[in-house]
């Protein structure tokens, strides 16, 4: 006979941690006071995430610390989140100012819109989250088993309707954030958290968690959540590759609602076949009213059905897979107590984003500028920190981060371009306009130094292997074509790397999993073309590929396609089941 115990579901050890952390807070104040090490307890690290931090080490030194048996040189990473990527001069020379006391000295623009920093000693935290709070920002739940930063395209130009959008952003965004008073207690010396909309306005009080966290309860949720909004015909938030996402619908330039998407989610683990990235499926329309409500319903059912014993298997694409996109319309319906309506239609063009001067629906410019790996920091020849704190200090309208970790100097009047565009000159910020289209194309995630779990270079990489890249375009008359080409140190997928119709996924040093194929508009994920490939692999298995495409493509064919078409690789479909190490 199976007693009660042997038959019991075991809940991963994380469960426990959150369940006992008191709403998150563990014993990480008395971790962060104890001076004898550079690091926290093992689930204080695991508690810390909720918070926007990480615990990490610089792995350039590790060995060499280790052969004069020292610690591991720990510091903390912070992930300060911006709503729809949107970032005030102010708030941007706060951050500016924190880098000048972190190890690196940088700025990172991140795949989701936020700001890293890298290199924070623990005695530093509290004045980091402090002053990010004195200026509506916020450290709260950019990590964690919660909802993260809601990302939103970057876009102000196009549509009159995207500040419409990004309110609705901001909305979903704060009522999503969970309610600890530990955050502010810890942190903020009792002060509540600023945030750019008044926080939980409208919160549903039977959604199913407690009295302190209505919506998340004690464990909050299985894993972590990730919602983007996106504007057709810009895919340029990757709507796809979130476990929530919302299509903006606009009919005779008014917005009518969103197409609401479920289950999409990019990490997998080499050689588990049970993980896999997976394309979200598009499954109701909404109003804009019925966003918040929507987005609330569906992080409840990810709380109450997400897989709690294997964290492989609990992002809520997993949970979409097994339950099917029918059934979860069908409880998304039962809890909103209506029903929604069938998906309208869209047509997005590409993930892309813009550079250069664009001028905006309401008459004011918008820069879109080229920032390699999303890393603002002072080099020799690139004084990128520099010059954003120039700019920063003259900039009259705000600044939008976008999901392809570039930047947009955003509402510049007409008389202020120049002065505009003589620091972006003076300061060495033009390369949008010098770079190749593949370079102008790329993501790659940071991997080393700072990324425990990478398993190979990336953001380090990417660059170099797209200069030697460079060479074959050049000769192949392909300099000016937008091929997007993505990396990452490891199968998590931080860069999004099996949407890139190149994807270059970290195996072991020096050695990545080459994927091929995905759709330029990231409706269509790549497939393994070859695997454990060194660099002179790469460059050698992409150079006759690229030669083809110059000579063999279709009129306005992307390269996606044309591996396709030519059945270098086989073909995935959107939304489907796809286990992306089976190779077409
Ligand atoms: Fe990520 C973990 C960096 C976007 C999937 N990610 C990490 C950690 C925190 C490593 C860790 O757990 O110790 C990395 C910190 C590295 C460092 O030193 O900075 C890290 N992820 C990043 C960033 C900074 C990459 C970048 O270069 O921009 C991005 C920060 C986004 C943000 O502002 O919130 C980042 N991570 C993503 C994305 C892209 C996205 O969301 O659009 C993904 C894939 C989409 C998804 O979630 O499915 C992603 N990160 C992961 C995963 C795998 C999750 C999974 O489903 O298995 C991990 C590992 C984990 O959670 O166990 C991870
Ligand atoms: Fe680190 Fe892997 Fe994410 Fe790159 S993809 S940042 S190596 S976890």
């Amino acid at each position: 006979m199976i007693s009660e115990s042997e038959s019991a579901p075991q809940l991963h050890k994380n469960e426990g941690i959150k369940a006992r952390s008191e709403y998150l807070r563990g014993t990480i104040l008395e971790g962060l006071a104890d001076f004898s090490t550079g690091s926290i307890s093992a689930d204080d690290q695991q508690l810390s995430k909720f918070h926007g931090l990480y615990q990490q080490d610089d792995r350039d030194v590790r060995a060499q610390r280790r052969k004069h048996k020292l610690d591991k040189a720990y510091a903390f990473l912070a992930r300060i989140c911006l709503p729809g990527g949107v970032c005030t001069p102010q708030q941007w020379m706060v951050v500016n100012d924190l880098a000048n006391f972190c190890a690196f000295n940088t700025i990172k623009l991140t795949t989701r819109q936020a700001f890293q920093l890298h290199g924070i000693l623990k005695g530093n935290l509290k004045d980091v989250i402090k002053s990010c709070n004195d200026v509506a920002m916020t450290t709260l739940a950019a990590c964690g088993d919660v909802n993260r930063n809601v990302m939103c395209n970057p876009n102000p130009f196009e549509t009159g309707v995207h500040g419409e959008v990004q309110r609705v952003v901001e909305e979903m965004d704060a009522h999503l954030k969970p309610q600890t008073p530990a955050f502010s207690q810890m942190w903020l010396d009792g002060e509540p958290i600023k945030l750019t909309v008044s926080q939980a306005k409208e919160r549903s009080l039977d959604c199913g968690g407690d009295e302190m966290e209505p919506l998340y309860g004690t464990t909050y949720l299985p894993r972590k959540f990730k919602i983007a909004v996106a504007i057709p015909p810009h895919n340029d938030v990757d709507v796809f590759a979130h476990c929530l996402g919302f299509i903006a619908i606009v009919e005779d330039g008014k917005l009518q609602g969103f197409n609401v998407t479920v289950g999409g989610g990019m990490g997998m683990t080499h050689g588990n076949e049970k993980t896999f990235p997976r394309l979200a499926d598009v499954i109701a329309f909404c109003t804009p009213d019925q966003v918040v409500p929507v987005s609330e319903k569906i992080v409840a059912i990810q709380r109450d059905h997400g897989n709690r014993e294997e964290r492989t298997n609990a992002r809520f694409k997993y949970t979409v897979e097994r339950l099917g996109k029918d059934w979860i319309r069908k409880e998304l319906e039962k809890r909103l107590g209506y029903a929604l309506e069938d998906p309208r239609k869209y047509a997005f063009t590409s993930t892309a984003d813009r550079y250069g001067w664009v001028e905006g629906t309401n008459g004011k410019w918008h820069l879109g500028l080229f920032i390699e790996g999303g890393r603002i920091v002072d080099t020799e020849d690139k004084p990128y920190k520099s010059g954003m704190e120039a700019i920063a200090k003259v900039h009259k309208g705000e600044f939008r981060l976008t999901a392809n970790q570039n930047l947009i100097i955003s509402n510049v009047a007409t008389e202020d371009k120049a002065e505009i565009d003589a620091l972006v000159e003076k300061y060495k910020l033009d390369a949008y306009k010098t770079s190749s289209g593949m370079r102008r194309s790329q993501i790659a995630c940071v991997a080393l130094p700072t990324c425990g779990l990478a398993l190979a270079e990336s953001e380090r990489y990417l660059p170099n292997l797209v200069t030697e890249l460079e060479e074959i375009l050049e000769k192949a008359g392909l300099q000016q074509d937008e091929i997007v080409i993505r990396s990452t140190g490891c199968p998590n997928g931080c860069g999004r790397p099996y949407l890139g119709e190149i994807g270059l996924v970290g195996k072991v040093p020096g050695k990545y999993n080459l994927y091929l194929g995905a759709g330029f508009a990231g409706e269509r994920l790549n497939k393994l073309y070859k695997t454990s490939a060194t660099h002179e692999e790469i460059v050698a298995e992409l150079k006759p590929l690229l030669l083809d495409y110059a000579k063999a493509r279709t009129d306005g064919e992307r390269f996606g396609d044309f591996v396709i078409r030519k059945g270098y690789v086989a073909e995935t479909t959107a939304g489907n089941n796809f286990h992306a190490e089976v190779a077409g």
